[in-house]
């Protein structure tokens, strides 16, 4: 039953584009009308009709704690008694800003935003400022927010969608940008061949978690510091999704890279509006108002969103987190794998830590191409079964499913038994 969520849908329909702020949650690559939520606990979603669900989607990344975690919720209620928004600088902008540089290893001084768009914006427009050069690189299937110049070959609902790029990017910025498959290095080289000295950075998500997850080769993240170095270009890690997820320090601490800048979002956050981007001090540096490169923003560093990020970052350098949620997502993950199997189901599996993607098909799957030759239909069948039995994952092939500190064994394995049932209805 979801009558309350349906008429909410149809109300929401009369006043907001497709009936949602924001495209992928409309449910329109599954085939529904997307359950409206009231209320979260932990592991756990509620709709407008009391159905309960187990939550995969965590927001798109941010609640790697679970939802109202107590020490989140507490940090909240202290802050607000003491205003919601100044537009001024504040004592937890700078806690923030040293917590960042103590856990980020290639970030020595920060900018607070209020979204992951924001963030890559600015990264971009730093990148462009600094080095004089207009081109950019990004990878086929990853996703920066909407911008202009990274809604080429996107990922995330311009790729659930079916959306070739965006009318209303004028195409002298699109043709600014250069989109290579992701995981060949190869094709970078050749790019920088003939356009080195006219391209500004490379932008990667350097864990894809926007067209489902994707596990990169070392040797391509190796060879995108090593190119870009070369070339005095800048690499800028989109970590908005795998910064504090993967690791303390994010996929640049994971596999040894040290990016020129960084870019933030989500996590950082605990749940509320956020973003930020960082680097190498020279490079931040040229930021206004202590260079002549402009960004800004009311709300930028805003005091809930610090309190909140902050208590949340301050779990998560608790001992041992890492660890659990390695093993929630092998957990998660592997007997997924294994439920699939024994259904006969062909299936790949990515994985990285807590995030991961279940794509239906036989054969590898490391970049846009692969993830787009999965079976689409059958994650639509899949996706409903879910859904039907209370287990709420992203209405979209091409996104990531997260673990967080809430989903206990027992949960996890309570989504195991739904899955193997909706594998036999297939
Ligand atoms: N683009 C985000 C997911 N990768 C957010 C989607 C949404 O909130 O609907």
């Amino acid at each position: 039953m979801k009558e309350t969520s349906d008429l909410l849908f149809e109300r929401a329909s009369r006043y907001i584009p497709g009936g949602v702020n924001s495209p992928v949650r409309a449910g329109k690559a599954v085939g529904i009308n997307p359950p409206f939520i009231a209320r979260a606990d932990g592991a756990f979603l509620w709709d407008a009709d009391e159905n309960e669900y187990i939550d995969y989607v965590c927001s798109w990344g941010p609640m790697i704690l679970g939802h109202s975690h107590p020490e989140v919720v507490q940090a909240l209620e202290e802050s607000i008694r003491l205003g919601t928004s100044y537009g001024a600088p504040t004592e937890r902008e700078v806690e923030m800003a040293e917590t960042i540089i103590e856990m980020v290893p290639s970030i020595e001084m920060v900018r607070m935003v209020n979204s992951g768009t924001e963030a890559t914006m600015s990264a971009i427009r730093l990148a462009r400022g600094y080095t004089g050069r207009e081109k950019i690189i990004k990878f086929d299937g990853c996703y920066h927010g909407h911008a202009d110049s990274l809604l080429v070959t996107a990922g995330s609902g311009v790729a659930t969608l079916g959306i070739p790029g965006s009318p209303g990017v004028p195409k002298d910025l699109a043709s600014q940008t250069i989109s290579l498959p992701f995981n060949h290095l190869e094709s970078l080289d050749q790019a920088f061949q003939r356009f080195g000295p006219e391209i500004a950075a490379v932008i990667v998500e350097p864990i894809p978690g926007n067209m489902g997850v994707i596990v990169p080769q070392q040797q391509f993240l190796d060879g995108l510091s090593r190119i870009t170095g070369e070339h005095g270009s800048l690499l800028i890690f989109d970590e908005v999704i795998s910064g504090f997820r993967v690791a303390p320090g994010g996929a640049q601490e994971l596999f040894g890279i040290m990016p020129d800048l960084t870019c933030l979002g989500k996590i950082i956050g605990g749940g509320l509006p956020v973003g930020a981007y960082g680097g190498k001090k020279d490079i931040m540096s040229k930021m206004a108002p202590q260079g002549d490169i402009y960004q800004a923003g009311t709300l930028s560093g805003n005091p809930l969103a610090m309190a909140a990020g902050l208590a949340t970052l301050r779990v998560l350098r608790k001992g041992g987190v890492y660890k659990e949620l390695e093993e929630r997502g092998n957990s998660l993950f592997s007997d997924l794998e294994g439920a699939a199997r024994a259904a006969g189901i062909p299936s790949v599996i990515n994985r990285v830590g807590s995030m991961g993607t279940i794509f239906f098909t036989a054969d590898p799957v490391t970049d846009f191409e692969t993830a787009k030759a999965s079976d689409q239909d059958l994650f639509k069948g899949y996706y409903r079964r879910m859904l039907e039995q209370g287990i709420y994952l992203a209405p979209s092939p091409f996104e990531a499913s997260f673990v967080s500190t809430a989903h206990s064994q027992d949960i996890i394995q309570k989504t195991i038994a739904c899955a193997e049932k909706a594998f036999r209805d297939l």
